[in-house]
């Protein structure tokens, strides 16, 4: 079971409820005062109110309950999020710019896409190559940094088998958008035959994916330049143009 998913719902919800009601409640008093204290109904200001004790004490306290509320919700699930379970089988996860490296106890290694096994406990240790990263699966409702000197951690149980989302949640320059990747969820049997041995296959297709990624930077990397370089005689023109135009404004008067 995965009580992480149910936990950040349960505290979604409450938060969601909290919020629509204070929405509503506070819509509706703004429109009604609007009304009944309007100068037009009212051409003579009430100046007897001077204040209510009970009511300070009311919009205090309240507010107090249900901020703390919130925050037991919160901790409920955050600290569940950071128990990890002992049994835990732990996988190393690296942010790179622009994909996720995968690493497994026996040195198994996986760009792009995690594969694991349905129903067990999954330890991950986040580490980064060159800047912070976040490693989400929106599945999971689990997100953490990747920062890099630093080995984070945090974990989940995949209970059902399927594919997954993962992205990364902390902008780390031009393909940020692009670092995408997959959890794909087998049966144990099959993970453990995937795990255990290292295919051809496999390294072909993580080199590929890699060699789109790099191809994708390196066009990106061009187009910089380029961009850099137009930008430069730009520049030059924009200060020959100057004087000229100048020049111009100065003789077209004579
Ligand atoms: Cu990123």
């Amino acid at each position: 079971m995965n009580p992480i998913v149910e936990l950040v719902d349960d505290s979604f919800i409450f938060i969601m409820a909290i919020s629509a009601v204070l929405l509503i409640g506070v819509t509706a008093a703004m429109i009604y005062f609007v009304f009944r204290y309007s100068e037009k109904n009212n051409p003579k200001p009430d100046q007897s109110i001077t204040g209510s004790t009970t009511l300070e004490i009311l919009w205090t306290v309240i507010p107090l309950i249900l901020v703390l509320a919130m925050f037991f919700y919160g901790y409920a699930g955050f600290k569940e999020m950071r128990n990890v379970p002992p049994d835990a089988m732990v996988v190393k996860v690296t942010g790179k710019m622009w994909f996720w490296h995968f690493e497994y106890d026996n040195k198994r290694t996986s760009d792009t896409l995690l594969y694991l096994p349905e129903g067990k406990n999954v330890k991950f240790l986040l580490e980064s190559a060159d800047v912070n990263h976040s490693f989400y699966v929106p599945a999971f409702r689990v997100k953490e940094d990747c920062v890099p000197g630093r080995t984070n951690y945090m974990w989940f149980n995949a209970t059902k088998a399927g594919t997954y989302d993962i992205e990364c949640a902390e902008y780390c320059g031009m393909n940020h958008s692009y670092m995408l990747g997959k959890v794909i969820i087998v049966p144990e049997k099959e993970f453990l035959e995937w795990v255990s041995k290292v295919e051809k296959t496999d390294t072909v297709k993580t080199a590929d994916s890699l060699k789109s990624i790099n191809i994708k930077t390196d066009s990106l990397k061009t187009t910089q330049v380029k961009t850099d370089t137009t930008k430069a005689p730009v520049k030059k023109d924009s200060v020959k143009t100057t004087p000229k135009d100048s020049l111009d404004r100065v003789k077209k008067p004579k």
